[in-house]
């Protein structure tokens, strides 16, 4: 039976978690990026061979990239993409070349993952990622003060948000500056406020329909070099999954991966099925997905979110929140059986527990709540798993496991 291969992000050899402690949290796989190499150079093989030797003296295996790099110019078309989008290809070619064969990227505008909140206390003392509705539309209308945002929120939204500015403190004003637009871990951009603006104006006449041409035109252009190279392109979608202050995203459904599949179908164009992104939007029906693109699904981020009416959520364990986590591994199993491989997946988040909360870690990763996560989903795999063999056999049901 193939089972997923548990894979940990690691930040490269900075990252306050060592690889000994993700062999500890019992993953084989390691997720890592060259967060070294200016967004837009090409990954040297060199510089592959260097960190790939350093995940392997530690027993471990590099399963996937997180991420190269998309350059703005290359989502906006502008100056010189064309150089960008070699240099993408050449770095696609090598990490083809040293063996490395899952490539995450997003295409997501100048914003990777947003939150509002990095240390939201849950009732058990842990802290989790939030996602504030209110503080959110605060930032934009009154520290921001983005020209035209005004008319992007309901008058309820206004009055909520205006309020909530009221009752924050320069500390806190400061704080969800940083928070939204200072980059996440693995965000690879951090801006200013004034920076920032200058960002978004460089989107202005950027609509969603654009923004999704550039996109299949990367994809034309980088597919059948990744192909070539044996390695598969997989897009990270939306997080969360709607425009951010503005700006156009155009992967939050099923139906924009559909999009993206139809106008290229090579088979280098796959899919990153993160669960909690997707899962923020109740239209998603995540095991649907997973058995939909079943074929071009070759990393998965499983993780919990849990929302409420009023367009705030925060990171749930793994196994609760609304993912429905057993419906989506039993279809994870399920796809692995029907490609007659092990997909390569990483429990995503976690809460800041434990000793965690006393240490600096990066918000997200921490070492002990990710530990957690995988292996509640770990143990949440074993049972699906040693059910469906019980169920197809009379004679032999154990799992008999191939990773
Ligand atoms: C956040 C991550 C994202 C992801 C990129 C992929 O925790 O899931 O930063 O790595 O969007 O390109």
């Amino acid at each position: 039976m193939f089972l997923c291969e548990q894979s940990f992000r690691w930040y490269g050899p900075s990252d306050p978690v060592s690889l000994q402690d993700i062999r500890q949290a019992g993953a084989t796989g390691v997720v890592t990026a060259l967060h070294h190499i200016p967004n837009g150079e090409v990954w040297t093989k060199e510089e592959i061979l260097k960190r790939k030797k350093v995940v392997e003296e530690a027993g471990l295996r590099w399963a996937a990239v997180e991420s190269v790099p998309v350059h703005e110019h290359i989502k906006t078309q502008t100056v010189n993409f064309r150089l960008y989008i070699d240099n993408y290809k050449q770095s696609i070619l090598n990490l083809g070349e040293c063996g490395i064969d899952v490539v995450t990227y997003n295409f997501m505008p100048v914003l990777d993952w947003t939150r509002t909140d990095l240390a939201y206390e849950m009732p058990d003392g842990s802290r989790a990622l939030r996602f504030e509705r209110a503080a959110y539309v605060a930032f934009d209308l009154f520290i921001l003060r983005r020209p035209g945002a005004e008319d992007e929120y309901s008058d309820e939204e206004k009055v909520k948000a205006k309020a909530r500015f009221g009752q924050m403190d320069d500390a806190e004003k400061q704080l969800i500056t940083r928070n939204m637009i200072a980059g996440l871990p693995g965000s690879e951009e951090s801006f200013t406020l004034q920076q920032f603006q200058k960002e978004l104006d460089r989107y202005r006449d950027i609509t969603p329909e654009k923004l999704r041409a550039n996109l299949i035109h990367f994809l034309r252009e980088v597919c059948p070099v990744a192909e070539k190279a044996g390695v598969r392109l997989v897009i990270h979608p939306d997080d969360p999954p709607m425009s951010i202050l503005g700006l156009p995203r155009i992967l939050s459904t099923a139906e924009d991966f559909q999009a993206l599949v139809d106008a290229v179908p090579s088979p280098a164009n796959g899919l990153c099925l993160c669960t909690g992104s997707f899962g923020v939007s109740p239209k998603n029906d995540l095991p649907a997905m997973m058995r939909r693109f079943w074929d071009r699904i070759d990393f998965v981020h499983l993780r919990s979110t849990q929302r409420d009416s009023e367009g705030n959520f925060h990171e749930a364990n793994h196994l609760e929140g609304d993912v429905p986590m057993y419906e989506v591994m039993k279809a994870f199993l399920e796809i692995q059986q029907k490609r007659q491989k092990s997909i390569v997946m990483r429990p995503d988040h976690g809460h800041q527990m434990c000793d965690d909360l006393r240490k600096k870690t990066n918000p997200g990763y921490s070492c002990i709540g990710r530990l957690r996560g995988l292996a509640e989903l770990r143990g949440l795999e074993m049972g699906i798993a040693q059910s469906m063999v019980s169920s197809s056999t009379h004679h032999d049901n154990s799992i008999n496991t191939t990773r």
